[in-house]
C-alpha cells in the first residue's frame, strides 16, 4: 500500500508542477501511459496467487483513481488560468476617451483665394480657371513675349514632355493664358454683336490658381499662387483700374487706412506698365510702401491675340501674389510655412 501511496503522491506533484497543458499531458504519459507507473504495476498482477491478486488489484485500481482525479483537476486549474491571461490581454478600457477624428480647415492661402474671389465678385467680375500645364503659345506667344524673352528660358521655366520644339509644353508661368483663354471664347460668343458695330459685354474677370516658376528661397516657392484681372472694353482706363484695385485692395485687409501709388515698369503684355505699391497708415506695416502688384493697360498685340481690333477695345490688367499678400495679412515672414504642411503652423488660421 505504500508503495501505490507514493505513486500518488509523485503523481500529484508531478501535476502540480506541471505549467501548461502539454506538459500536464508528459506527466500523465510517466503514470497513466503505456508503459507508465500503474500500468506497470496492473501487468505484474499476472505473477500473484489468485487471493492477493484481488486485493491488489482493487488497491491499484483506487490509486489510479485518484490519479486521474488530480490529473482532472490539474487540467482545470490550467484551462482556468490560460483564460484568465487571454481574458487579461485582450481587456478593454471602456473608460479610455474614444479617437478623435480631427477637425480639418482650410490652408490661408485657400482663405485668402476664396476672399478674393468673393471681393471681386462683388464688383462684377467673373471668376475662371484654366489648366496648369500649358501650351507655349497660351502663356508667352500670345501675351507679346518675345522668342528670346529670358522667362522663356529653362532656367525660369519648367518644360514639360510633348509637344515639340516650335510648340512646347509648360507649368504656367503665371495665370494670364487663363484670361487669354477666357477672353478667347467670350469674344467668340459675341462675335455677332462686335462685327454688327453693337456693344459687346464687357470682359471682366479674375484668374486665381497656381503657377510655376524655377526659383526657391524664403520669398519664393516654386509653385506660388497668383491672381490676375483683366477688364476689357470700348471705354476702359487706368482710372477704373486704380479704382478697382484700391476698392479690392482695401476690402482685403480689411480698412480704408491704406493707400495705393503707381510706379512705371515693364511688361511685354501691357503698354503702358506699373507696379502697384500700398502702404498702411497704421499697424505694424504701417508708413513703408510695398510692392503688391504688376499691371497696366493691356498691349494691342494682346488685344488682337484675344480677336478684337485694339483701335476699338482697350483694357487694363493687373497680378498680384496670392502668398505674398497672405503673408501680409497674416504677418507671415517666410513663405515656405505656406508649404511645409505643419498642422502647428496650419492650425493656428482656423
Ligand atoms: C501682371 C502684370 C500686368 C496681365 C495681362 C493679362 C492679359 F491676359 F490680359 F494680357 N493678364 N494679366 C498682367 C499685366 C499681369 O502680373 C504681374
Amino acid at each position: 500500500m505504500n508503495d501505490l501511496n507514493t505513486i500518488i503522491e509523485n503523481a500529484r506533484s508531478a501535476f502540480a508542477q506541471a505549467g501548461t497543458p502539454a506538459d500536464l499531458e508528459n506527466a500523465k504519459a510517466i503514470f497513466l501511459g503505456k508503459s507508465g507507473r500503474v500500468t506497470e504495476l496492473m501487468k505484474g498482477l499476472a505473477a500473484l496467487p489468485v487471493d492477493e491478486k484481488k486485493t491488489r488489484g482493487a488497491a491499484i485500481n483506487t490509486a489510479k483513481q485518484a490519479i486521474e482525479a488530480a490529473l482532472t483537476s490539474r487540467r482545470t486549474e490550467l484551462a482556468e488560468a490560460e483564460m484568465q491571461a487571454q481574458l487579461q490581454a485582450e481587456s478593454l478600457d471602456v473608460s479610455l476617451p474614444g479617437r478623435r477624428r480631427v477637425a480639418g480647415g482650410l490652408h490661408p492661402v485657400s482663405i485668402s483665394s476664396e476672399r478674393i474671389e468673393a471681393i471681386f465678385a462683388s464688383m462684377g467680375f467673373e471668376v475662371a480657371q484654366g489648366p496648369e500645364i500649358e501650351a507655349d503659345w497660351f502663356n508667352f506667344t500670345a501675351l507679346n513675349t518675345p522668342q528670346d524673352h529670358p522667362a522663356r528660358s529653362m532656367h525660369d521655366t519648367f518644360y514639360v514632355e510633348g509637344g515639340c520644339a516650335a510648340a512646347p509644353n509648360l507649368l504656367r508661368t503665371h495665370t494670364s493664358p487663363v484670361q487669354i483663354r477666357h477672353a478667347v471664347q467670350h469674344v467668340k460668343k459675341y462675335r455677332h454683336l462686335i462685327d454688327a458695330g453693337q456693344a459687346m459685354p464687357e470682359i471682366r474677370v479674375v484668374v486665381p490658381g497656381r503657377c510655376y516658376r524655377v526659383d526657391s528661397d524664403a520669398t519664393h516657392s516654386p509653385m506660388f499662387h497668383q491672381v490676375e484681372g483683366l477688364w476689357v472694353g470700348e471705354n476702359i482706363s487706368f482710372k477704373d483700374l486704380k479704382v478697382i484695385y484700391l476698392d479690392f485692395i482695401q476690402s482685403f485687409f480689411e480698412t480704408k487706412d491704406l493707400d495705393i501709388r503707381f510706379r512705371p515698369s515693364f511688361f511685354p503684355f501691357t503698354e503702358p506698365s506699373a507696379e502697384i505699391d500700398i502702404m498702411f497708415g497704421s499697424g505694424p506695416l504701417r508708413g513703408r510702401w510695398l510692392e503688391v502688384s504688376g499691371s497696366g493697360q493691356v498691349h494691342p498685340n494682346v488685344i488682337r491675340n484675344m480677336g478684337l481690333d485694339p483701335e476699338r477695345y482697350i483694357g487694363f490688367a493687373f497680378g498680384s501674389g496670392i502668398d505674398r499678400l497672405t503673408m501680409l495679412r497674416y504677418g507671415v515672414d517666410d513663405l515656405r510655412l505656406f508649404f511645409d504642411g505643419d498642422i502647428r503652423f496650419l492650425s493656428q488660421f482656423q
